[in-house]
């Protein structure tokens, strides 16, 4: 235990120490100098410091991991609706990077976006950067690094915003009880962040470096983390074998899943028509499956208090999860940091960049109870655990607790219910314009390689990320071609995603800059000109009336057949902004296009974003 103790301190002395180096070196702070806005409030600052170190997340020894102040994740950022914020980044690490505050709407400052090659340039190592934004919106929201991989070596933490008191809760609609109400608006304002994230045992550079070298789609992960902590379990192959999917064993064609629960790269079906080269796959890349002794993540919850609240947060790099805790139904009351018609629940699935907010009751005797996350989809068999335990009470539990969901992220028993994505209704509905001023249709699919990947008629290459940022050249010829699209200010927006198939798993659609309506999503090719067009022939597949307001969304899988998604967005917040898949291997092979959105209401760059500006 004592040993542990100093072995998970080592990361913070290092950054005590990399910090000392960085006070003798640094040029004076011109921060304040360089302080922008009129607001009456002070702004709420907040600085992290990266370093890079060798970290012990599920207990593998990690080099190349990316500590927060120190942490991981990251520390929380908490906020009140309205603030303005000051959020500065001192980049220790050896290499440039960005921070994106995901879902954050970043209304009036597009350059705080955080996308290098769209509204900045990579923050040098030894540099600092500050991004000042204001929080428009309440709710859950994460910070991420948005340069290369780096999100996969564990830069991401948790942002809460608390909504202001004029802001409508939609408690009432799951009781009318004074105290049962007042004990929701308590535990909301107390809510606190579950970050459910993956792991791989090779540092970013590394994955994309295999995928460069074998061609293939880097499609597995090493664990799942909750709040950080995990552990490596790996399961028996008979086990494996056992909850392998029918569909999945039919794909395999004799072969089974590797010692990681995944799929082999060597199943041609799903890596596509392409070459490889299999001799250059490290281990550990897709099998090499090494059990590990880690930490597990404690929840304590007051049973005084009769409601706790947390926002779950998809911090995922690759994979879709299923989450729940034994015993304990949740009314999910926010999706992606806005208020709906709460949804009572026993799991939810939960894929990259989604943020869930949930209330659940501690009405059930004292005790531990099992947190589960397992991952759901058909890549690979995987799972974790975390213990939610209630405090300040005599324990009276008398028996382990009874899941939810097993090992594949499904349903344990029949009348286990998951949170319903076409049943949420936003709290209060808003309802998007009825026509739609533009239609731009993207497709997604491999380009050239089981690793690249379109979104619309080309892909997006990582080296832009060190082009000259387009919020600054929006008139440049890179700013003219295949990976932008141009819209105008206060019109109407449609995209549909359309997945070309055959065999794609689910792309986590994160849009930046104001949410989207998601509109709708189904199975088959879509062959329509346009939303309208599509109404008068699958009217019960597009929801115009009440559909969710959303950041992030996942397109339906095209395991047989292709499919769609559709979304609409008002321009209101000119700028340049990233439309991506989430899974970042995708997002480095190029699923990603820049949208010029407002382009003729082109903001004007406060003189201390300009490029090469001191500050
Ligand atoms: C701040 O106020 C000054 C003086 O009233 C004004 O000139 C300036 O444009 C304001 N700046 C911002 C960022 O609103
Ligand atoms: C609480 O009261 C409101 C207004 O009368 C009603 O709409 C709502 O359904 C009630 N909630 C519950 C849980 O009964
Ligand atoms: C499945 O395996 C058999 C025997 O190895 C082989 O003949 C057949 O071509 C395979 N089918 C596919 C779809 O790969
Ligand atoms: C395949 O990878 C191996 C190991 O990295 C390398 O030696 C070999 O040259 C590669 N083959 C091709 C055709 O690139
Ligand atoms: C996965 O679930 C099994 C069955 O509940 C459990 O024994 C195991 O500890 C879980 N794995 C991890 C890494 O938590
Ligand atoms: C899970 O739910 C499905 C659909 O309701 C049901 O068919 C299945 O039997 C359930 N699984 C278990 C293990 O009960
Ligand atoms: C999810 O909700 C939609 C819309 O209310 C409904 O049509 C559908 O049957 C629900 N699906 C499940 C699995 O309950
Ligand atoms: C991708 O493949 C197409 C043909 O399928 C070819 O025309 C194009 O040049 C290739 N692009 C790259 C960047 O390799
Ligand atoms: C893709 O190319 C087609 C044909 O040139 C064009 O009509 C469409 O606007 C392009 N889409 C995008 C998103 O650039
Ligand atoms: C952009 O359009 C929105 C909505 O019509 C409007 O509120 C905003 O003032 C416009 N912005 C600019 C810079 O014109
Ligand atoms: C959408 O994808 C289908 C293939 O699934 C393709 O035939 C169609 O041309 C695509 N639509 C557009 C507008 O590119
Ligand atoms: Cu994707």
């Amino acid at each position: 235990m004592r040993n542990f103790n100093i072995i998970s301190n080592i990361p913070f002395v290092l950054y005590l120490l990399a910090l000392l180096r960085w006070v003798q070196a640094a040029p004076a702070l011109s921060a304040d100098v360089c302080a922008a806005g009129n607001s009456t409030r002070a702004p709420v600052r907040f600085a992290i410091t990266l370093t890079e170190s060798v970290v012990y997340h599920d207990g593998f020894k990690r080099p190349g991991g990316i500590l927060m102040n120190g942490q991981f994740p990251g520390p929380l950022l908490e906020l009140e609706q309205g603030d303005d914020v000051e959020f500065t980044v001192w980049n220790l690490l050896p290499y440039p990077t960005t921070v994106h505050f995901h879902g954050n709407d970043q209304l009036g400052t597009p350059w705080s976006d955080g996308v290098p090659g769209l509204s900045q340039r990579g923050i040098q190592p030894g540099q600092s950067f500050v991004y000042r934004w204001t929080a428009t919106q309440y709710g859950s929201y994460f910070y991420h690094a948005h340069e290369k991989g780096h999100v996969e070596d564990g830069l991401y933490g948790p942002i809460h915003i608390k909504a202001a008191d004029s802001v409508e809760r939609p408690f009432s609609l799951i009781s009318n009880n004074s105290d049962e109400l007042e004990a929701m608006r308590k535990a909301e304002d107390n809510t606190r962040p579950i970050v459910l994230s993956d792991w791989r045992h090779l540092s970013s550079q590394q994955v994309w470096d295999a995928e460069e070298a074998t061609g293939l789609d880097a499609f597995c992960a090493n664990s799942l983390l909750l709040n950080g902590k995990g552990s490596v379990n790996c399961l028996p192959q008979e086990t494996i074998n056992e909850f392998t999917a029918p569909a999945v064993k039919q794909l395999l064609n004799g072969s089974q899943l590797t010692d990681m629960g995944c799929i082999p790269p060597t199943v041609a079906a799903t890596q596509g028509p392409f070459p490889h080269n299999f001799s250059a796959i490290p281990p550990g890349l897709f099998s090499g499956c090494e059990s590990t002794e880690g930490s597990t993540a404690v929840l304590t919850v007051d049973p005084h208090d009769v409601y706790a609240s947390w926002d779950l947060i998809g911090a995922a790099s690759l994979l879709n999860m299923a989450f729940s805790i034994d015993e304990h139904p949740m009314y999910v009351y926010a999706v992606d940091g806005r208020y709906i018609e709460p949804q009572l629940v026993d799991a939810v699935s939960i894929t990259n960049g989604r943020r869930f907010s949930v209330l659940v009751r501690l009405d059930k005797p004292a005790g531990d109870y099992t947190v589960r996350s397992a991952v759901n989809g058909l890549s690979q068999i995987m799972n974790a655990s975390a213990t939610l335990t209630y405090v300040n009470t005599v324990k009276t539990q008398s028996e382990p607790s009874k899941p939810y969901i097993n090992i594949l992220g499904s349903n344990a028993t029949a009348d286990v219910t998951f949170q319903n994505e076409s049943a949420i209704v936003p709290f209060p509905v808003e309802t998007p314009a009825q026509y739609a001023d533009q239609t731009f249709v993207l497709n997604l699919n491999h380009y050239n390689a089981s690793y690249r990947w379109t979104l619309g008629n080309s892909s997006y290459p990582l080296s832009l990320e060190e082009s000259q940022p387009l919020l600054f050249y929006p008139d440049s010829p890179a700013a003219h071609n295949d990976l932008t699209i141009r819209t105008k200010n206060g019109t109407w927006v449609d995209i549909i995603f359309n997945v070309t198939g055959p065999l794609q798993p689910p792309h986590p659609i994160h849009k930046h800059s104001t949410k989207f309506f998601f509109l709708g999503s189904g199975e088959g090719a879509w062959t329509y000109a346009s939303v309208a067009e599509a109404a008068q022939h699958i009217p019960q597949s597009l929801n115009l009336k009440n559909p969710p307001l959303l950041d992030t969304v996942n397109t339906p899988a095209a395991a047989t057949a292709p499919s769609w998604l559709a979304i609409r967005y008002q321009v209101v917040n000119p700028g340049a902004f990233l439309v991506h898949c989430h899974i970042q291997v995708h997002l480095s092979g190029g699923m990603a296009l820049a949208i010029l959105d407002g382009v003729d209401a082109w903001p004007t760059i406060p003189e201390e974003y300009q490029l090469g500006s001191s500050c």
